[in-house]
């Protein structure tokens, strides 16, 4: 399997998080990645290379144009606040929840970032623009290559971006890198695309992005947001709206749920994909849902994680994986390269 790394990913390196009251040292860390990377060469999963430069209107694709653009000024802007700044992450406080405006962007850059998030766990640092644009560019290559005839491709990046929408940031997210994959299997001539989201948390941006479009079908098996991260979305009665109505599919579980309940779900997630016609597959794959996840709780093990492979090769499409979550930062490199072999070995 090919993979495209991310190569400016550590470029991306939040200090801190708020947690509860207080600063807490960022999960999303580069060291994740590095295992990963780590994992893959000493297996010899295939090649690894960097993708090719693109134009900014494959990002508008599924992004804002002023969510783009203030991205990609954030950091200077933040430092034009006080040079102090620049020994800062940048951190939003404020939030236009209902009844504020959000056609109006404020002048101030405290304001604009809030508008452009949903969290203050999710810090902008000096290379997060370059990290994400660069991880963005592996996205779509990874899914050009799948348009180009391969079996499978994998996008091994950070920031990940599954919680990112079409004009916000939050849950460590920037750009949507699966939703842009996603869009390019479908600027690339597929006509229905389907997105499976595996990662311990709903990816909620990926969902809002899709959700009135019958084109891309999203499925995502995910702790229960009644309980779990990101909260506000991710419950089993949001089935799409619009065109999209019938397009989207959650299957919530209980924060504790173990491996085989874990993977009927996960059974159920891919004959509604299967239902649907899907052409081609992109899998948010996070590997969160491991027993030893740091802020997650569903109870896989490593081996798990070669099964899930498995069952996933056995849906029989073209398929690219994105990387996202997963914060058991010295297992991440096994866990994600466990479902990578089991996928190889049943696809051949
Ligand atoms: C991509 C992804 O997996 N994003 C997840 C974002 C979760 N953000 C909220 C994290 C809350 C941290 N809880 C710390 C618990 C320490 N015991
Ligand atoms: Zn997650």
């Amino acid at each position: 399997m090919i993979t495209f790394y991310n190569d400016k990913h550590a470029l991306h390196h939040g200090k801190v998080e708020m947690f509860r009251g207080e600063l807490v040292p960022c999960f999303e860390v580069p060291a994740r990645a590095d295992f990963v990377l780590q994992e893959l060469t000493s297996r010899k999963l295939g090649d690894v290379k960097s993708a090719p430069e693109l134009p900014d209107s494959v990002l508008t694709r599924v992004h804002s144009p002023r969510y783009v653009d203030f991205l990609s000024k954030a950091w200077d802007e933040w430092v034009a606040l006080d040079p102090a700044n620049a020994q800062r992450d940048a951190i939003p406080s404020y939030w236009p929840v209902r009844t504020f405006r959000s056609d109006v962007l404020p002048a101030s850059f405290p304001a604009r970032m809030g508008l452009f998030s949903f969290d203050a766990g999710s810090p902008l640092t000096s290379g997060t623009w370059r990290a994400a644009r660069a991880g963005a560019l592996c996205a779509v290559a990874a899914a050009r290559r799948v348009l180009d005839g391969e079996r499978a491709a994998f996008a091994l990046t950070r920031p990940p971006g599954h919680h990112a929408g079409a004009d916000f940031f939050g849950g460590y997210c920037f750009l949507n890198n699966a939703a842009l994959a996603a869009q390019a299997l479908r600027d690339g001539g597929l006509d229905r695309v389907a997105v499976l989201d595996i990662d311990y948390h709903h990816g909620n941006g990926t969902q809002a992005i899709f959700y009135e479009r019958s084109d891309v079908f999203f499925a995502s098996v995910h702790g229960d947001p009644h309980t779990e991260y990101p909260y506000y979305l991710g419950y089993a009665d949001e089935q799409g709206a619009g065109n999209g109505l019938g397009f989207n599919r959650n299957l919530p579980l209980a924060r504790g749920t173990g491996f085989p309940v874990w993977r009927e779900a996960l059974a159920e997630a891919l004959r509604s994909i299967e239902a649907f016609g899907a052409q081609a597959l992109v899998v948010s794959l996070g590997v969160d849902t491991f027993a030893g996840d740091p802020i997650s709780g569903f109870g896989l093990q490593s081996p798990d994680y070669l099964r899930i492979g498995e069952d996933l090769a056995a849906a029989g499409l073209p398929t690219v994986f994105v990387f996202e979550g997963g914060y058991a930062v010295a297992e991440v490199g096994v866990n994600a390269v466990n479902v990578l072999e089991g996928f190889q070995q049943r696809a051949r």
